[in-house]
């Protein structure tokens, strides 16, 4: 071999091996094994958090998924806000989402997520959150942490009481916080008393997570604030805290304060089914809409209904009954067993827990004080399990240890407060810093709690955090809950207000994880399967590119005879294949989000490029050493020009 030969054969040899370490090198550092030669050591998932944690963002209308025990954030979920860095909301596939009777709403106000559960534990297939402000509920899919549906509540004034589920999922449960006309109407304010009413949602999910307006109660005209489902003996009914049970429509922290007792309603929901088949409801003519994610077509699918059915309670006997309860209760919480259903009355000086076999007795025994609209309200005495004295000021809600102790929030008085069921006496205190709203106990609304910790979600953190500026960070607690006495381990910040919270052991989701989405399942109208595909059409002044990414470079990557004036859609397909290369999509000026797609997955984003020139395009995510040279350019000539359309990747 001559040696000029051979100089050049180990020139080109050094040029592929580095143009392979650079390609490929950022995804080499994502799957190290036990130890590198720097010296880097790989740590196993799962060494630092054995948990999942889902905190509600409140009125970031999200989901934080956290770590546990360490508090760190791991994702936000994107659910009811509009979220650009993963173009929720904004990509062509992801804007029916939003979609609902009052048009296009691109936020909310998420306070309840809630795991799936079968026979009474946890599954981790799913987590549903209630939308407050235009009554929703979401859920999303664990396996891929993303929203796989939204489904709008008709006839309701604001979905806070929701979204609580039966034993096997078989519902989940939205009730209306305000109660307003139903259906909808133009009355005067003061007529609240003869032309309010409540409503309380059964949801269907299907065995794919599918939901389902099943059916509605039409209740009296409260404040229906949570609710909680039966377990065990008390499955087929599900518990709905009620306030202002004197109806008032103004300055309600004077006037919806005067009852002693306000009311959980008791529902039969197996006898709703029963009343459902005999055909005893009443078709109201009602607009809603269910959006879904086809995780094949990789695009959101809007359907819109018009009817639901609604069962009246002096039509149903033996539908719902009213437990009287003080004052303004907010949470209800039914214990492990399913015997004992405990409220957290916020004006109320102790804890008031029901007992659910004294209640069943109190109905056959027809122990009732009063009736009000056919619902009969059963006497306080009959159905009282226990009062727990001296719990703190302001109890909101409880969550169980499945060792026999409740934890109870109280607000005012910023703490925890450990009970022992059944003797109701308060075992243990600890404070919360501050202004504990919910709280949360590994599994500890199923059936099964693991315990472990009881996380305190807080509304005010004072002193605890570096300043931000006038509003400062809302934060979470970590309490082992392991010993007699609790013990504060750590304090983390929140994303947004957290509400409720929902943890779960992390093997239950691990092993689900989707990595990849398959390209060859890939079935949006608008993807492709390879680059040979790739190409620009024009349609009238619409012009559709379909483009392919794979590290590291678009196709095509240089594209000519756009105009002023033209709606430029931009399909595009990452077709990687392997765990964690996304890759994303911008365009200089692009007036909604930059993409940011999935291996496997087709996105499109719209733009309308204002003025003529070169507008560069580039990915957003750096995904390998070449990442940089991810780019290419988009010529735009003026309105009118005969540039035709051409594209390619200069090969
Ligand atoms: Cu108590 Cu909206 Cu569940 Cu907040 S609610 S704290
Ligand atoms: Cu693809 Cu950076």
């Amino acid at each position: 071999m001559n040696r000029k030969y051979l100089k050049a054969s180990l020139i080109a040899i050094a040029v592929v091996a580095a143009f392979v370490i650079l390609h490929y090198g950022c995804q080499e550092s994502k799957n190290l094994s036990a130890g590198d030669e720097a010296g880097r050591v790989y740590v196993a998932p799962g060494t630092y958090d054995d948990f999942y944690l889902f905190t509600s963002g409140g009125f970031s209308g999200q989901i934080g998924v956290y770590g546990l025990p360490s508090g760190r954030l791991f994702r936000v979920i994107p659910v009811f806000s509009q979220d650009p860095e993963k173009a929720w909301g904004y990509s062509e596939e992801s804007k029916p989402m939003f979609m609902t009777s009052y048009g296009f709403v691109p936020w909310d106000d998420a306070h309840h997520p809630k795991l799936s559960q079968t026979d009474g534990i946890a599954d981790g297939r799913w987590i549903f959150i209630n939308g407050n402000n235009t009554p929703r509920i979401a859920r999303v899919d664990l396996s891929t942490f993303t929203t796989a549906e939204i489904i709008e509540i008709p006839n309701s004034g604001g979905n806070h009481g929701s979204p609580f589920l039966t034993e096997n999922t078989e519902y989940v449960v939205a009730s209306t916080r305000f109660s307003v006309p139903i259906p909808n109407k133009d009355v005067p304010i003061n007529s609240y008393k003869e032309n309010f009413k409540g409503t309380i949602s059964f949801v269907k999910v299907a065995k794919d997570g599918a939901m389902n307006v099943e059916f509605q109660i039409l209740v009296p005209g409260f404040d229906y604030d949570l609710a909680s489902a039966g377990k065990g003996p008390s499955h087929g009914w599900a518990f709905f805290t009620s306030y202002n049970t004197e109806q008032a429509n103004t300055l309600l922290e004077v006037n919806a304060s005067q009852n002693d007792k306000d009311f959980i309603a008791a529902v039969n929901w197996k006898k709703a089914e029963e009343y459902i088949k005999a055909g005893k409801f009443k078709t109201f003519n009602s607009t809603y809409f269910r959006n879904y994610y086809d995780e094949k077509k990789h695009m959101g699918i809007s359907e819109k209904k018009s009817e639901v059915r609604v069962l009246i309670p002096s039509e149903c006997p033996g539908l719902i009954y009213y437990l009287p309860t003080p004052k303004s209760p907010h949470g209800v919480d039914v214990d492990p067993t399913g015997e004992y259903i405990a409220a957290g009355g916020k004006l109320a000086s102790i804890i008031v827990v029901h007992s659910f076999e004294k209640m069943l007795k109190a109905i056959e025994n027809k122990e009732f004080d009063t009736t009000i609209d056919g619902i009969p309200v059963l006497k306080y005495e009959s159905v009282i399990g226990g009062e727990v004295k001296n719990p703190g000021l302001g109890p909101l809600h409880t969550e169980f240890d499945g060792n026999g102790y409740g934890y109870t929030s109280s607000f005012i008085s910023s703490e925890i407060v450990k009970w022992k069921i059944g003797t109701w006496e308060v075992v243990d205190r600890i404070p919360a810093y501050y202004s504990i709203g919910h709280l949360c106990v590994p599994g500890g609304d199923t059936r099964k709690p693991w315990g472990k910790y009881v996380i305190a979600l807080n509304k005010i953190t004072k002193d605890r955090y570096l300043p931000t500026g006038p509003e400062l960070t809302q934060s979470a607690q970590l309490i082992d809950i392991t010993g007699d006495k609790m013990k504060l381990l750590l304090d983390f910040p929140t994303i947004g207000e957290p509400h409720y919270a929902q943890a779960i052991p992390a093997d239950i989701l691990m092993k689900n994880s989707k990595k990849i989405y398959p390209i060859e399942e890939n079935q949006n109208p608008y993807g492709i399967k390879a680059e040979k595909d790739s190409r620009v059409e024009r349609d009238g002044n619409v012009v559709h590119v379909y483009m392919s990414q794979i590290r590291t470079h678009f196709a095509p990557d240089n594209i000519e005879g756009i105009k002023v004036g033209d709606v430029v859609y931009f399909h595009v397909t990452n077709l990687e294949q392997d765990w964690d290369i996304p890759h994303g999509f911008a365009v200089k000026g692009l007036q909604n989000s930059e993409l940011l797609i999935m291996p496997g997955a087709t996105e499109t984003v719209v733009w309308t490029p204002q003025n003529e020139g070169v507008y560069p395009f580039y990915c957003t995510d750096f995904c390998s050493a070449l990442h940089q040279e991810m780019q290419g350019y988009i010529r735009v000539s003026p309105r009118g020009s005969n540039v035709q359309i051409s594209y390619g990747t200069g090969k």
